[in-house]
């Protein structure tokens, strides 16, 4: 059986692209792995989603442990043949879902009681639960059970809570146990405090994952303190393992993590706007329930391979996201999906090229003019 593995294959400045091998398949990074939280990505076929360029799926282990439940996913042959998606899939650990999800939470050492946002039923998650579950799920690639504290925090609290991560790292490393072809990453913490980063990534690199992510970002710090942070905190992991951005994010947050050393990303924002008739274009984002569109006979974005740009004009567009016609939110969350992938490919290129600083010139000037 073929191991996980990453082969980096060239910098520029910080970015990094390469491969990373699994048994289900070979993922590109830069990478972008739209979000599939219910065992679908909302309004796409799995052949679509491949179809626009993604090599990897993210799943939710909160909302599959509640719906269907994880044991009923593994009973029906695991997660890839109960969703037909039969590349690779992440799955995140369910403490950062639990903390802006659910009910009546509880933390302890143990792990965090809580109440199921769907039913109000009780239920336990610790690092072992988490472990089981994303097995049952037959997960790739599976994440650490952590807690990403809530902001507003004080350093003293972002500590203690760092701290608590990373007794949980440990405990999910001994959980997680010896599975060949499946990796565990572990997850930085830390807030925006230097050293508090620092403390975290040494925790975590003294026990050891086949890939590390920085988490707690993008939780409402703004951009520019998360680039701060993105300009200490993944040199601070291992060179020759992923670093994955957790939740992150609009396109120029992926330009800056990807100038920045990240390697893989995650966001429910192409998925979740092309519902509510958001398009994503080189242009930056243009709503199709504007009216200045009604007449327009021009495709959303000129160029683009999507279905949606090959055999729409913006008028209809316009109207099926009006008459909040499902096929309004099936065109435009595939030619978000299809923008975020062509971005990723002009990444890759541009770093294994090392020309990646005018391709990022070219991207900010091209936004700057704006959609016409
Ligand atoms: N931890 C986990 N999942 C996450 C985050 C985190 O910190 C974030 C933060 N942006 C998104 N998803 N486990
Ligand atoms: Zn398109």
């Amino acid at each position: 059986m073929t191991k996980f593995s990453f082969d980096l294959q060239a910098t520029d400045g910080r970015a990094r692209t390469g491969v990373i091998h699994t048994p289900r398949g070979d993922i590109r990074t830069p990478a972008f792995m739209p979000v599939g939280t219910a065992a679908t990505v909302k309004a796409m076929l799995p052949d679509s989603v491949a179809a626009t360029g993604a090599d990897i799926l993210l799943g939710n282990t909160y909302h599959l442990m509640l719906r269907p439940g994880a044991e009923r996913v593994a009973r029906l042959g695991g997660l890839h043949r109960f969703m037909n998606w039969d590349k690779p899939i992440l799955t995140d650990s369910g403490g950062f879902q639990v903390m802006s999800l659910a009910d009546l939470r509880k933390l302890t050492e143990e792990g965090v009681r809580f109440k199921s946002h769907i039913d109000g039923s009780t239920h336990m998650l610790s690092p072992e639960r988490s472990m089981e579950i994303q097995r049952l799920l037959g997960s790739d690639i599976v994440m650490c059970f952590d807690e990403c504290p809530a902001l507003p925090a004080t350093e003293a609290e972002v500590a203690k809570s760092m701290r608590l991560s990373m007794r949980w790292a440990q405990r999910s490393r001994d959980a997680f146990g010896d599975r060949p072809g499946h990796a565990l990453f572990g997850i930085q913490q830390g807030g925006v405090t230097q050293e508090l980063r620092a403390e975290s990534a040494e925790a975590l690199k003294a026990i050891g994952f086949e890939g590390y992510a920085v988490g707690g970002l993008a939780v409402g710090e703004g951009q520019e303190a998360m680039f701060g942070v993105l300009d200490y905190a993944p040199d601070m992991l291992p060179a020759d393992k992923p670093r994955y951005l957790m939740g992150v994010g609009k396109p120029d947050d992926i330009v800056g993590a990807v100038e920045r050393g990240i390697d893989m990303m995650d966001c429910v924002l192409p998925s979740r706007s092309g519902r509510t008739g958001q398009g994503w274009t080189a242009r930056g984002q243009v709503n199709l329930k504007n009216a200045r569109h009604a007449d327009d006979p021009r495709p959303l974005e000129e160029g683009c391979g999507c279905p949606g740009c090959r055999n729409y004009s913006r008028a209809y567009l316009h109207h099926v996201v009006k008459a909040q016609e499902i096929i309004g939110s099936m065109l435009l969350t595939w030619h978000n999906l299809h923008y975020y992938q062509v971005l990723m490919a002009g990444l890759r290129a541009a770093i294994a090229e090392q020309r990646l600083a005018g391709f990022v010139a070219d991207f900010h000037a091209r936004r700057a003019e704006g959609d016409i």
